[in-house]
């Protein structure tokens, strides 16, 4: 530093600033396409999206039938449609996860259904009359101190359940906080020892409710934040930076997000709608909220009388936020972005889409299947798990892939796909057909492979940070 004067030292400080600002909060998120054209059914909405026991679950209804599906994903990309029977008869409307189980609440005329499932595949009706026939939804879920609490829509009033096990059920508030017109319980969440209550309500704008035991309820917010004419519904809580946020749906002028540290004194954190004329001239909108790797992500719903999709917003601190997706990721028809939802460390958006079907966007980067031939030249792949030696692995050169894209220090085989890192690797034509593939070395003793095992996983990145996933069979022998 000694021939630096004091100008040149600041200038040094600012060039380093301004770096470190556009790595953090200028850094453009790259969204991805991980759903087309509604599973390829006629899907206009996902209603839920939800990670369970290394799945993300996303629930979607069938416009001209009704029916209800669920599909889910390992890696985001590549979706199952799971048969749920007589489940899928009518809406899911929310989904939770309580103590080792994921339950989806359905809305039914003659009363709400309740299910679960320890498995995601294999499905039981828990509740099946809506507790009473008065509750025709099931709109939140949410626990606090080991018990699992649902908020319905009920004639009458919404009303709040709570149960220690998803078996035995009990009633803990009076329908609609004693007030009718608190038709729906339309969010829950715990944040700082109390659980939360959001409603729908028509008369005179949504309320919040808390509760530090769940049976004794104290209204926090009245006349739907002061804008009682508009905001009728609190339809999302959030915790961020240790505030908690609601977002409102809005008629007129664009969603609010409100947010408190005390859970009593309430500030408005951003312009309604962001101010974006998008939002703004919506007859109505609200927006989706979701903490991600230490930022604040609302996604954003309107009404279909717009010219342009919902956006993506981002804040690093709850007050400042800018749009980080385009209007409806470049499709105008994604006109809500209903649901939003963190799995394995990436952020999934899912669309209300009226024309081409519904569609899920994430940060992720694209997954890529590749074709993997273990032994080369073996169709048998003999492995024995004993062995101390080492397994070739070839990425096959294909149409659609250039093996020689992998980046070799990504790349794992074995059991699961995660476990050896290659010992030697090289470019070479290992099925003669005169492009270059790339081949891999793994020891043995590092795969996880165990007899009976039939299949082996690979799994890596490209130079350029794709994801690429393949397998090939194994037959395991020596282990009499
Ligand atoms: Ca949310
Ligand atoms: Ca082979
Ligand atoms: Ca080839
Ligand atoms: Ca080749």
């Amino acid at each position: 530093m000694k021939n630096m004067n004091p100008f040149s030292i600041v200038l040094c400080i600012l060039v380093v600033l301004c770096a470190v600002s556009f790595l953090t909060a200028d850094m453009p998120i790259q969204w991805n396409q991980a759903v087309f054209n509604g599973f390829g059914m006629n899907l206009w909405d996902i209603n839920c999206l939800i990670t369970f026991e290394g799945h993300l679950y996303a629930a979607a209804v069938e416009v001209s039938t009704g029916q209800c599906y669920i599909w889910r994903s390992e890696n985001g990309y590549d979706w199952e449609n799971i048969d749920i029977g007589s489940m899928g008869s009518a809406a899911i409307k929310t989904m939770g996860v309580f103590d080792g189980y994921l339950y989806a609440g359905i809305g039914k005329s003659t009363g709400a259904e309740i299910w679960r499932s320890g498995d995601g595949l294999n499905w039981d009706l828990i509740i099946d009359d809506g507790f009473d026939t008065s509750n025709i939804n099931i709109y939140s879920m949410a626990e606090l101190d080991g018990d699992f609490y649902v908020g319905t829509w009920g004639n009458g009033g919404g009303q709040i359940w709570r149960s220690p096990d998803g078996l035995f059920w009990q009633k803990v508030n009076t329908n609609g906080f004693g007030n009718g017109s608190n038709v729906a319980i339309t969010a829950l969440m715990e944040f700082d020892g109390y659980l939360y209550a959001g409603t729908n309500k028509w008369t005179d704008g949504c309320e919040v409710w808390r509760s530090a035991d769940g049976t004794s309820w104290a209204r926090v917010v009245a006349n739907g934040f002061g804008n009682s004419d508009y905001n009728d519904s609190l339809v999302d809580f959030e915790e961020f930076d240790g505030s908690i946020f609601a977002a409102v749906m809005t008629f007129i002028n664009g969603f609010e997000i409100w947010k408190s540290q005390d859970g009593i004194n309430w500030v408005e954190t951003a312009s309604p709608g962001f101010g974006d004329p998008v939002n703004t001239s919506a007859t109505y909108t609200w927006c989706d909220l979701q903490e991600h790797t230490g930022a604040l992500y609302a996604s954003t719903s309107l009404s279909r009388d717009v010219s342009d999709g919902g956006q993506v917003w981002r804040s690093f601190d709850g007050s400042t936020w800018d749009r980080i997706s385009d209007y409806g990721f470049g499709n105008s028809s994604n006109v809500k972005l209903f649901r939003s939802e963190v799995f394995d460390d990436y952020l999934y958006v899912g669309t209300h889409n009226h024309n081409t079907g519904c569609e899920i966007w994430t940060n992720k980067p694209p997954v890529i299947d590749v074709d993997v031939d273990i032994k080369p030249g073996s169709t048998q792949n003999s492995i024995n798990p004993r062995s101390k030696g080492k397994i070739p692995v070839a990425i096959l050169t294909t149409e659609d892939f250039q093996a020689n894209t992998v980046d070799v220090n990504e790349v794992r085989f074995g059991k699961t796909g995660i476990e050896a890192a290659p010992v030697h690797y090289a470019l070479k034509d290992v099925d003669g057909d005169g492009d270059l593939d790339l081949i891999l070395h793994f020891k043995t003793q590092e795969t996880g492979i165990q007899c009976g095992d039939t299949q082996a996983f690979l799994t890596g990145r490209t130079i350029d940070g794709k994801f690429i996933e393949g397998s090939d069979s194994v037959r395991t022998v020596g282990c009499k």
